[in-house]
């Protein structure tokens, strides 16, 4: 029986990191295996029901306010083209639908605007998931009402780095947030981004806030940088690819029993390196041929590497 823990120390997770890589994914497999079927992979589909002029000042983004990246801002979309995409989602075999929205935190009066979108998904019969920025208590409490099953809400990088990636509000701002979400008995869904300009111990610094929170995150999006011109990370290095992989198989070990996300970032990665990610025990990823603002891998590929890996995405089809 797999034991969760909420009191890793950084030197323990470091330790996890500094591991043979062999040692290291199958630790991790061994884990995977025991709290999933380890050839299912959920998928999720996303959409930008708001995009561009936000307020934030995140480096990494093509929806800041703050940099020149050449993206039209549009409004908050009508809910009817919301659904329509959402139905086109489902028919693809998403199973879940996540919206997300270029705000610092919605106004009361926008969050009205989100509710009917969450309730038409959910009438779909598809799992939803908001991304909407900060949160009040009494939002997130509305949100449940409204019958919301995700929020996303990324601590990004380590609290240590997190001054390099955005000044417009603090680590603590985010765990906040997550806060009012666990409180308000959403699931939570929150990871982070890797090639922000940190370094080892900064992963290992983030997978242990992640993992350190009073409950485990339900769902945890690991994102490789997409990287956006105009953006002061625009041309930042990248990890390697057994760092990218070595963060999927800590995040395993540490949140044995969360599902783990090989989110942004597959456009540039082959298809070993995704098996290896799926290996070390990533079990979801985004579907669909666009993220927010950027490319993903269509979904004629995805479907042809799920049948090369033997991976089903419906549990339906499991025997
Ligand atoms: N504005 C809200 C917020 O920041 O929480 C919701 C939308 S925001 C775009 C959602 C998440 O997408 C961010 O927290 C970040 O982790 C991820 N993201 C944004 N731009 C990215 C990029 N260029 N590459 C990888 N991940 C990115
Ligand atoms: C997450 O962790 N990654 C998604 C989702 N949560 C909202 C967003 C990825 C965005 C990639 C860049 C873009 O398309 O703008
Ligand atoms: Fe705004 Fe979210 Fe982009 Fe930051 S990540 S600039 S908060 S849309």
């Amino acid at each position: 029986m797999t034991q969760l823990r909420n009191n890793w120390k950084l030197d323990e997770v470091e330790a996890l990191f500094a591991l043979p890589f062999n040692d290291l994914l199958f630790k991790a497999h061994n884990i995977h295996r025991e709290n999933f079927d380890p050839n299912y992979v959920q998928v999720s589909s996303l959409l930008n029901i708001k995009t561009g002029a936000c307020p934030e000042d995140c480096s990494y983004c093509s929806q800041s306010s703050k940099y020149d990246t050449g993206l039209t801002r549009e409004k908050l979309m009508d809910v009817e083209l919301v659904l329509k995409q959402a139905k086109v989602a489902k028919d693809q075999g998403a199973t879940r639908f996540c919206m997300g929205a270029a705000w610092r935190n919605p106004t009361d009066k926008s969050l009205d605007k989100v509710i009917p979108m969450i309730q038409g998904v959910k009438a779909m019969g598809m799992e939803t998931c908001v991304t909407l920025g900060m949160l009040t208590q009494a939002q997130a409490l509305t949100l449940k009402q409204a019958g919301l099953d995700y929020y996303n809400h990324n601590l990004d990088t380590s609290e240590e780095n997190y001054a390099n990636v955005i000044s417009t509000r603090t680590f603590q701002d985010r765990l906040n947030t997550l806060e009012s979400v666990q409180n308000a008995d959403i699931n939570v869904c929150s990871g982070g981004i890797l090639g922000l300009g940190e370094g080892q111990t900064d992963r290992a610094s983030m997978l242990r806030s992640l993992a350190n929170l009073e409950k485990h995150p339900d769902s945890v999006p690991l994102n490789l940088l997409v990287p956006i011109p105009g953006t002061p990370f625009e041309k930042i290095e990248p990890p390697s690819e057994t760092e990218f992989v070595r963060m999927i198989a800590v995040a395993r070990i540490l949140m044995p029993k969360s599902v783990v996300r090989l989110s942004a970032g597959r456009t540039d990665m082959g298809e070993a390196m995704q098996a290896l990610c799926f290996y070390a025990g990533a079990n979801s990823i985004f579907y669909g041929d666009q993220l927010l603002t950027t490319d993903n891998p269509d979904t004629g590929s995805d479907k042809a590497l799920f049948e090369k890996l033997g991976l089903n995405m419906s549990r339906a089809s499991l025997n």
